[in-house]
């Protein structure tokens, strides 16, 4: 087993156990491409268990996400079907959870470029994203957090709207009533397009197909929170609705 592998069966192992591990920066050597090759065998493993892909998650588009967080670079994680939040989430199945304001686009048609992105998107809706670093504290470098699949637990969307422009949308994120983040979708690199044409760049480069029926979040628009069990999260977006998830 190469490094790559034994790094990818360490990450898996801390989701499938929910316990949290040291980051894999402190013991091996990882530059950003060994962080993605990782984080491309973390996926794999879940596929051979019969997830399916199903979208993309674009990482630290956002000031407040990169302030937060430490981190200063955008990055991106995959999605499965398996991390489609319907209504309730267990958080006894997850290590130090946090939830964070998503806008979220669906694709229509295959997407192999950057330079099909626009024509392709079916539809745009609030979302959210709930996070947990498989590293003890929630903390990592930037290698760390990509081979880590961007964090990525789970994710919920709204109702899909037709393609609109959602540049500068209020957002905010309510739990048990209170608010707890507020913020402008204009917080993800200017306009959330921008970070939906960046994914469709990177995945080409990777040589993924955004498919039809895939999910884009675009990053998060404020900071995440903590995400406690027996919390009930609404997401909302002016103009686009709420969603809502409990747990
Ligand atoms: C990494 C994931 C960042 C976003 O929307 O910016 C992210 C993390 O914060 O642990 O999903
Ligand atoms: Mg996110």
């Amino acid at each position: 087993m190469n490094d790559i592998e034994a790094l990818a069966g360490t990450l898996d192992a801390a989701v499938r156990d929910a316990r949290a591990i040291p980051r894999l920066t402190d013991k091996a050597e990882l530059d950003v491409d060994a962080a993605y090759a990782v984080q491309r065998a973390v996926i794999r493993r879940r596929v051979a268990r019969h997830e399916r892909l199903a979208g993309v998650k674009m990482g630290f588009t956002s000031k407040a996400k990169m302030v937060q967080m430490g981190v200063h670079d955008v990055i991106w994680g995959l999605l499965t079907d398996a991390m489609l939040i319907e209504s309730r989430v267990d958080v006894g199945r997850l290590i130090h959870p946090r939830i964070e304001p998503e806008i979220a686009y669906l694709i229509g048609r295959p997407v192999r470029s950057a330079a099909d992105v626009d024509a392709a998107v079916a539809g745009v809706a609030v979302g959210f994203e709930v996070l947990d670093s498989r590293y003890e504290d929630f903390s990592f470098t930037l290698p760390d957090v990509i081979a880590d699949n961007a964090s990525a637990a789970g994710y919920g969307v709204g109702a899909w709207h037709d393609p609109r422009d959602v540049a500068n949308v209020g957002m905010l994120m309510e739990i048990d009533g209170q608010a707890v983040q507020a913020g402008s979708s204009a917080a993800i690199l200017g306009d959330p397009m921008r970070s939906l044409r960046a994914a469709a760049r990177l995945a080409g480069q990777a040589g993924i197909t955004l498919e039809p029926g895939w999910v884009v979040l675009a990053g998060a628009a404020t900071a995440a929170v903590p995400l406690p069990a027996g919390a009930h999260v609404r997401v909302t977006a002016s103009g686009l609705g709420s969603v809502e998830v409990t747990t």
